[in-house]
């Protein structure tokens, strides 16, 4: 799922380090998804007041080969608090980041609006256009959790004329599940992005 899905010919160097926003309702998993990544357990969280930042490698698949990709990528993971009060500061972590990891609550489906109200407030800032986006739509472990495709559409990414590259990753912060393969998708939207800027640099 998604609107920008072709990796190949798209590489950054191995040793640079990407800067990654994660943010999302207050409740959707962003702190314990960090920590899965992280810690590769799930781990208990309190609701977040500040920030949490860690540093996480990730294997990419097929890395390491002729393609030009390498085997794994570094991320600086910023989790920032989700509550109503603290949305504000979103926009001093998105400035100049690589990019974005937007985290839906999948099983509290009555919340999707108000996800979708603040993904496009976020995602239309002039200095976001173009940052890619990956959207976790996360405690898929849940039964009844909405799944990747009715919650691409209640957060109306499918619409034309999206502003950004994004893709839309099932996930659970309990199993794991999603995580490496939702990385390694923002992972080529970056590097794809970066070639295009560096382009467009080249061209001036
Ligand atoms: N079943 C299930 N529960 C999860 C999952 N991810 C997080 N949770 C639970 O959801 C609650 C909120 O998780 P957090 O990671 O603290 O949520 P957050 O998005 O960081 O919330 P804020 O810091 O307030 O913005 C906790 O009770 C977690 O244990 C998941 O994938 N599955
Ligand atoms: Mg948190």
């Amino acid at each position: 799922m998604g609107n920008q899905l072709t990796p190949s010919g798209t590489f950054l160097p191995p040793f640079q380090t990407l800067h990654v926003v994660v943010i999302g309702l207050d409740c959707a998993g962003k702190t314990a998804l960090l920590y899965r990544l992280k810690l590769r357990e799930f781990v208990e969280t309190i609701p977040t007041k500040g920030f949490n930042t860690e540093k996480v490698r990730v294997q990419l698949d097929g890395g390491g080969g002729a393609s030009g990709v390498p085997k794994a990528v570094t991320f600086q993971v910023w989790d920032v608090g989700g509550q109503d009060k603290l949305r504000p500061l979103w926009r001093s972590y998105t400035r100049r980041t690589d990019g974005i990891v937007f985290v839906v609550d999948c099983a509290e489906s009555e919340r999707l609006e108000e996800a979708r109200v603040e993904l496009h407030k976020i995602s239309r800032m002039a200095e976001n256009q173009g940052v890619p986006v990956l959207v976790l739509a996360n405690k898929q472990d849940l039964p009844g959790a909405a799944t990747a495709g009715d919650t691409e559409r209640a957060l109306g990414l499918h619409e034309p004329g999206s502003p950004v590259p994004y893709h839309v990753q099932s996930s659970s912060a309990v199993s794991g599940h999603g995580l490496q393969q939702g990385l390694e998708r923002l992972y080529h939207m970056i590097a794809k992005r970066q070639k295009l800027l560096r382009h467009q640099k080249r061209k001036r």
